[in-house]
């Protein structure tokens, strides 16, 4: 299998309150940029910081590197917008950062962004990928473009309480700044993302497409984000079989809501729970607090856990986490 992770950034992240993928706002562009090296060298290499949350919650970047070390996945990182430069190697696409989507174009070039990334994903050599994201702010960007195509879904939240009216707040006026009602790119899927969205949605969306047109199966790992790019793709027209691989964390907060979603959306859903309850570091405590829940590429990545081996995965993230740092 192999897992291909888009990395970037949007303003948007820098919005008060909204974002906890990073240790404080002016941390929050290394996210991204030390997530992919975390996933393909074990640790932050040129990455000033390792991502961990306000409290100290580890980047899921750390989850889905104890599961690299033991399932021993292929990896392509696709650089979607990245601020900060990164010593893992990484596809370029020319796309660019994202704009707060509060002025009026978030994504300017999310259409040659959708067809370079369609492009490359045409190219794949592989009978089925995994695509995952690291974008700080990528769930308020989802609530934007979701909302924009008229999708009644839900967004997940990197912190434990989820600032869902403030990101309902932020949506509202990314949409009138872009002259937009909610629904009224129902359809426009390019139109959501350049008005409302962030760069890794042109850039996940475009490879799914590609992929998918040229007969090679897509799961798209992660949670709400994930939603919203499998909206973006029914929108875009594109009617093959998808799947979203999620964490229970990200299960368990959305309720009922997350089937139903991807119900409609005609998506096939696999939750994994990493048992973390099973374990007593303080990273999966964290976790089982609601804190982080998903990113990286993590509930694709546990998805692919033969059963019975998950305690290897919860052991190998206590030598991830030592290494990071985080004890
Ligand atoms: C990615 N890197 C992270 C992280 N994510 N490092 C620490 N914590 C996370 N949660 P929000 O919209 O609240 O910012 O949540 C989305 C972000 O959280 C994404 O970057 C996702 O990959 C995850």
């Amino acid at each position: 299998m192999r897992v291909l992770l888009a990395a970037g950034t949007t303003e948007t992240a820098l919005i008060d309150g909204i974002s906890a993928a990073g240790a404080a706002p002016e941390l929050m562009a290394h996210t991204p940029s030390a997530d992919v090296e975390i996933l393909t060298y074990g640790e932050p290499t040129a990455s000033p910081v390792t991502p961990v949350s306000p409290t100290g919650c580890p980047t899921p970047a750390a989850v889905t590197r104890a599961v690299r070390e033991v399932v021993d996945f292929e990896l392509a990182v696709i650089d979607a917008g990245l601020t900060q430069s990164t010593a893992a190697p990484t596809v370029d696409l020319g796309v660019q950062p994202g704009v707060d989507v509060r002025e009026q174009a978030a994504v300017p070039d999310a259409s040659a962004a959708f067809d370079r990334a369609y492009d490359f994903g045409a190219s794949l050599p592989d009978d089925e990928v995994m695509i995952g994201e690291t974008v700080p702010g990528g769930t308020t960007t989802a609530l934007g473009v979701l909302t924009a195509l008229g999708e009644p879904a839900g967004v997940s939240s990197s912190l434990p309480e989820n600032p869902i009216e403030r990101k309902r707040q932020v949506v509202d006026e990314a949409l009138a700044e872009s002259n937009l009602e909610p629904g009224d790119c129902d359809g426009a899927p390019l139109e959501a993302i350049e008005a409302v969205g962030d760069p890794v949605q042109p850039t996940v969306t475009g490879i799914a497409a590609g992929a998918l047109e040229s007969g090679t199966d897509v799961t798209l790992a992660g949670g709400t984000q994930m939603v919203a790019v499998a909206a973006l793709l029914r929108h875009a027209g594109i009617d093959a079989d998808l799947s979203i691989a999620t964490t229970s964390f990200v299960a368990d907060e959305q309720g009922d809501r997350l089937a139903e979603t991807c119900d409609r959306l005609d998506c096939e859903l696999t939750v994994t729970d990493p048992g973390f309850d099973a374990g007593d570091h303080v990273a999966m405590e964290r976790y089982c607090a609601g804190e982080a829940k998903e990113g990286v590429g993590m509930g694709g990545a546990l998805s692919l856990v033969p059963d019975g081996r998950m305690g290897e995965v919860r052991e190998r993230l206590e030598t991830v986490c030592d290494r990071l740092g985080i004890e």
